[in-house]
């Protein structure tokens, strides 16, 4: 056998098991999420999207699908995750119970003191474990970006204390911890898919909702009746970047790293552009003609939700909630 001939395959060979075993990546992986355009789960999913692309020379592709237009909510993007339909969501974690119960723990009203606080438990040992928990619902839990503290919004009159708001006809998430709470407090709560509550504003069927700054802004609940919004921040809404587990477990180690490490770099990013537009948000809103009720009395709402704690604890060891309550 001539010379040439058995260097050229040698050389293939070698060059056969230098190439990492690559995945069979799809042409372009696909992003979404449940927010408009401008809402800061996007600015941070093509932030994301960017650094990967930059960081594998487009070696990797990935498309951004914001406003629900890969699901009607959160939940059953997820199971599009799940099916493989979906590669990323970014999703806040209301819905995300049936798929990883111990992630309901970051529901509880009240639980949280502050950005700060949230920072130092998502960011800890805490948070770690509850976004490896999503394993067991094939889901890899990248990292948690921010939805932000929420607020209850309505259309009938300015709400100050939960006096104020019985009997308000209002949306929840498709969660059971929030559901319980505002049933607590002397609401009418419904759950309800997020795609289907602007309509429902719209036609009275409900009259109130409660989110973020950030999603009343970007979501122009305003022009859903929405005109009184009341600072209650009576829950953090964390929103985990979530992947595709078979994806995620296909990618050579080297692409993992590369995707964890962006997700949790692009974490502070969004969380912060999510934080420093809160004021101006409000004051612009305020300039729309949305009444913003800021000095809300949050302990008649954290006094008349307490009861979920109780009705809840065999779920969340109290030990559990109580380290996540107190971490300094
Ligand atoms: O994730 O369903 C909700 O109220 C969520 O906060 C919203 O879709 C953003």
């Amino acid at each position: 056998m001539k010379k040439p001939f058995v260097f050229g395959m040698v050389l293939m060979t070698l060059l056969a098991l230098a190439i990492p075993v690559s995945a069979e990546y799809k042409a372009t992986m696909k992003l979404a999420t449940a927010t408009a355009p401008d809402h800061p789960y996007n600015v941070g999913a093509q932030k994301f999207i960017d650094l990967i692309q930059e960081r594998t020379n487009g070696r990797i592709q990935i498309k951004l699908y914001p406003a629900l237009q890969l699901g009607k909510g959160e939940r059953e993007m997820l199971e599009g995750v799940q099916q493989g339909a979906i590669d990323l969501l970014v999703t806040s974690t209301g819905p995300l119970g049936g798929f990883s119960p111990s992630i309901n723990i970051l529901d509880f009203p009240f639980l949280f003191r502050d950005f700060d606080h949230v920072d130092l438990v998502l960011d800890g040992p805490i948070g770690r474990k509850l976004l490896d928990d999503f394993e067991k619902a094939n889901v890899k839990g990248l990292a948690f970006w921010e939805n932000g503290f929420r607020h209850l919004t309505n259309s009938k009159g300015p709400v100050k204390t939960v006096a104020d708001g019985q009997g308000l006809k209002i949306r929840t998430m498709e969660n059971k911890v929030h559901l319980s709470a505002w049933k607590a407090a002397g609401f009418n709560p419904t759950p309800m898919a997020w795609g289907e509550v602007f309509t429902a504003m719209q036609q009275g069927v409900i009259n109130g909702q409660e989110n973020p700054i950030a999603v009343y802004y970007a979501t122009k609940l305003w022009d859903a009746k929405q005109k009184y919004l009341s600072l209650t921040a009576h829950v953090y809404s964390p929103a985990p970047i979530l992947m595709s587990k078979k994806v995620f477990d296909g990618m050579p180690p080297e692409d993992q790293a590369l995707f964890s490490r962006t997700a949790l770099e692009v974490a502070k990013f969004q969380r912060k552009i999510n934080r420093d537009a809160e004021e101006s948000r409000l004051q612009e809103v305020a300039g729309r003609g949305t009444t913003v009720v800021r000095d809300v009395d949050r302990e008649s709402f954290r006094k008349a939700m307490a009861p979920v704690f109780d009705q809840f604890s065999g779920q969340f060891p109290k030990a559990d909630i109580e380290a996540i309550m107190n971490a300094k």
